[in-house]
């Protein structure tokens, strides 16, 4: 392994480098100022749902601390923030009424980042839906794609003079098939054809949303989707089973978002594959015009890699993001797939670290899209950080994950990628889902019990990184000379 990769690498001026946050993982104050609760406040009440019981409702209190928040990311010489808009706040039945307090607090902060010269790169949606649209369906009704429209329009409006990136959705396929196949993410429910519904709905909910920017803001506006794209590479490249089992995946997790949105269509694949849960009969006519609204930027959200072949059965199968023995597939019209134990190392999601991943999947969307721009909207890792006496945390697996991350964006782009820019998942610990408080993802440790922030290793290292454009090297962070 390789541990100072690419120390010659240089990016261009214009590389754009950031860190990533969610409104849910980060900003607490779930009940103040009139937000409305959402999936994931529910969820997170579930016994059994979330480890340990954590839910955001404290989380890191950016809420309350977003202009230490942003003093940080100055400090970091952050060129861009990637944050989610919380749709609770802003609209808190998700239907009708406005919260005028929900506008104001990303009001100031936005003007606060330009201020500090940060640009805002704003997700209209990362997974916090106000609970009465799920009452009413969620994701699987047709209706809440309309609601999303309407929320859209809200807040494209109130900040089009400031916000020019607009992402619409943070990775629908954890929407639709953690929230409605596997059940281990909000709101929890375990059914195909619902889950199916959710894609499409999902994306014609991006493609009502991709009109409202367009329409609204013209050539100013800069659109975008993120995707967490899978890399799933067949066991045995020589074998047609395998790579049969690497296409079926590559369709369900890849093919059915990117192609309705730049393409115009749904893989027919897809359709067939699925065909024995669901008749399709959720895509109406003119939906697909209307999701196919073509990308200004494509956010890559790219974690891991996976290995995949057909299922083989009597032998012991490992079911991708599900966990305890109650978990029921995503992998919806995949039952003959089996993911494979990948070799080491691993993060501490238990996720392999393969940097080769990003360089294939950045190059390969190139390849099928060759005016498409890319921007790396998350990369990251959870590791169990450790606080010195000293009150250090001395992250080298983190520095060393993003180190090779970057340099194989590096790659991509000398084999010809576009890519604009990298955001380092995350700038802060954070809510990590199911896993509650027990994984950080952060180069800044939060100690929830004083809710100090606390620079990791790879925070001083991401400083360098950003200043110079430039790898560093692992140990040049300066707090450790
Ligand atoms: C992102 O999701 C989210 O946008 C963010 O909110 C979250 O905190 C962050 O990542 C870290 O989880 O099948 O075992 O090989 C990422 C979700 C991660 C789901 C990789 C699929 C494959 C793992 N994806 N995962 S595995």
């Amino acid at each position: 392994m390789t541990t100072t990769p690419g120390q010659a690498r240089s990016f261009p001026d214009s590389f754009v480098w950031g860190a990533a946050t969610a409104s849910y993982q980060i900003e607490g104050a779930t009940t103040e100022d009139g937000r409305g609760p959402c999936i994931w406040d529910t969820f997170s009440a579930t016994p059994g749902k979330v480890l340990d019981g954590h839910s955001g409702a404290v989380a890191a209190d950016h809420y309350h601390r977003t202009a230490q928040d942003i003093a940080m990311m100055t400090e970091l010489g952050l060129d861009a923030y990637r944050f989610s808009l919380a749709w609770p706040r802003i609209q808190p039945t998700g239907a009708g009424e406005f919260n005028a307090e929900g506008l104001a607090f990303y009001d100031r902060l936005i003007d606060d980042l330009l201020a500090a010269g940060i640009d805002p790169v704003v997700t209209m949606y990362h997974w916090d839906l106000p609970q009465p649209l799920e009452d009413a369906g969620g994701w699987p009704a047709r209706d809440t794609a309309l609601r999303f429209a309407d929320y859209a329009q809200k807040v494209v409006e109130s900040y089009r003079d400031r916000v020019k990136v607009w992402t619409t959705l943070n990775e629908p396929w954890c929407s639709s098939y953690l929230g409605y196949a596997s059940g281990v993410h909000a709101p929890g429910r375990q059914d195909a054809a619902d889950a199916l519904a959710a894609v499409h709905h999902l994306n014609l909910a991006h493609g009502l949303a991709g009109r409202v920017v367009r329409d609204v803001l013209g050539e100013a506006g800069t659109l975008s989707l993120t995707l967490n794209l899978h890399v799933a590479r067949p066991d045995d490249p020589s074998k047609p089973e395998d790579v049969d089992a690497a296409r079926k995946i590559d369709g369900l997790a890849n093919r059915v978002f990117l192609q309705p949105v730049l393409d115009g269509r749904y893989p027919a694949d897809v359709i067939e594959d699925t065909s024995h849960l669901s008749d399709w009969s959720f895509v109406r006519d003119g939906d697909l015009v209307t999701t196919h609204t073509g990308l200004d930027v494509l956010g890559v959200n790219f974690y891991s890699t996976q290995r995949v072949r057909r299922y083989v059965p009597d032998h012991e199968r490992t079911m991708a993001d599900g966990h305890g023995a109650s978990a029921a597939s995503a992998w919806v019209g995949a039952d003959d797939v089996e993911f494979l134990p990948q070799p080491g190392p691993h993060t501490a999601m238990g996720w392999n670290i393969d940097p080769s991943g990003m360089t294939e999947l950045l190059t390969g969307l190139s390849r099928t899209y060759p005016d498409l721009p890319l921007m790396v909207t998350e990369n990251g890792a959870a590791f169990a950080d450790e606080v010195t006496a000293a009150g250090r945390v001395h992250d080298a697996e983190r520095v060393s994950y993003v180190a090779r991350h970057v340099d194989a964006v590096g790659q991509a782009m000398d084999a010809g990628a576009d890519v604009r820019g990298y955001f380092v998942w995350s700038l802060m610990d954070n809510f990590e889902w199911a896993y509650g408080y027990h994984r950080r993802f952060g180069i800044v440790r939060i100690d929830y019990e004083t809710q100090e922030r606390i620079w990791k290793d790879s925070a001083y290292w991401y400083r360098e990184l950003v200043r110079t454009h430039q790898i560093p090297a692992p140990e040049s962070a300066p707090s450790l000379a």
